[in-house]
């Protein structure tokens, strides 16, 4: 038996119906990614699929990435392998109902409940829609809600879109700790896993931060896709958790991790270290030398005597670089390039 669970699909990232500028746009990235991710389901591997949330980058998405997002989903239930999905923070806590609600095999957590699936074990997965206030004081009562004590299964999943302390974020790791939007690890019920969604960076939390032993491991799949340089070196993917032969669900744990291809994330920091006039030339290098899929961002830590001109100009620096990269730039706020700068993207 097989579980495929996903999450943070952002669907929608750097899409736009209607392109005012023709430029490689990182949509087609994350709906590749999207595929990839859904493949075990899609070719039948596995058995039934948890989506913990942020199927789409925001609340409102245009009809074509609905229908988009839509297409696979539908082809895995009427493969009669059912889907379930919670809704995350970008959604603002529901999915665009009509479409969601017409297969009998896709299933939203849009209230607090426990859904069964019975196969050559009997799994129960509980959940509710993310929630943005207060999740500290009201989690146990949600949990609760969901009803889930009150059913036999063989394993239990409680299916998450929140922060839970203890998890880790981005480069400089950051640990999230207290806060009334963070669940207390104590507060974590003794099902088998929690599978969570929210948190970008791919995680396995065992233990609070006083080290105490959780009553149940909390999974983060992590997003699919890189949607901010902050995960640039971050191996995004999904889950395949397989429960036959198994001796424990952290044995299985171990292995089940699929990786997903990413584009390489390149920072070119302009600073003193290169002289004004080697800017350009310096620029035009990487255009050359850098993989041709590279997003690239190019940080302006330059004082003022560099005389940047035409080069803090998004439109100039993507004249310099390949059709097939995506250009970023990026302007501390404190430089004093930052007022002469025009709006970075779009
Ligand atoms: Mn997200």
């Amino acid at each position: 038996m097989k579980l495929l669970f996903l999450s943070d699909t952002h669907l929608g990232f750097d899409y736009t119906e209607n392109p005012r500028i023709d430029r490689r746009r990182r949509s087609d990235d994350f709906f590749a990614n999207y595929h990839q991710a859904l493949a075990p389901a899609l070719n039948g591997e596995a058995d039934l699929v948890v989506h913990a949330g942020d199927l789409f980058h925001r609340s409102r998405v245009p009809q074509s990435v609905i229908s988009n997002a839509f297409a696979p989903l539908l082809q895995i239930a009427e493969q009669g392998i059912p889907v379930y999905i919670i809704p995350g923070n970008h959604e603002r806590g529901f999915l665009p109902r009509s479409l969601f609600d017409t297969h009998p095999n896709i299933h939203t957590f849009s209230y607090p409940r426990t859904f069964i699936f019975d196969g050559t074990c009997r799994i129960a997965l509980s959940g509710f829609p993310s929630q943005r206030k207060n999740i500290r004081s009201t989690f146990s009562s949600l949990v609760e809600s969901t009803g889930w004590q009150a059913v036999k299964a063989d394993l239990f999943f409680l299916v998450l879109h929140q922060i839970i302390e203890g998890a880790a974020v981005g480069i400089q790791n950051h640990v999230f700790k207290n806060g009334s939007d963070i669940i207390r690890a104590q507060d974590i019920p003794a099902v088998t896993a929690v599978l969570c969604g929210h948190i970008h960076t791919q995680q396995v939390l065992y233990h609070s931060l006083s080290n105490t032993r959780l009553a149940a491991p909390v999974i983060f799949s992590g997003s699919t896709e890189r949607t901010s340089f902050v995960e640039r070196l971050e191996t995004k993917g999904v889950y395949l958790f397989e429960f036959s032969d198994t001796p424990s669900f952290q044995q299985c744990l171990k292995k089940s991790f699929i990786p997903l291809s990413s584009r390489p994330m390149i920072d070119l920091t302009i600073d003193e270290h290169i002289s004004p006039n080697d800017c350009l030339g310096f620029l035009q290098w990487h255009a050359t030398h850098l993989p041709a899929d590279s997003i690239v961002r190019i940080r302006i830590e330059a004082d003022q005597d560099h005389n940047l001109g035409p080069l803090l100009r998004i439109k100039h620096l993507r004249d310099i670089f390949p059709k097939s990269m995506n250009i970023q730039l990026s302007i501390p706020r404190k430089s004093p390039y930052h007022r002469n700068s025009n709006s970075p993207d779009h």
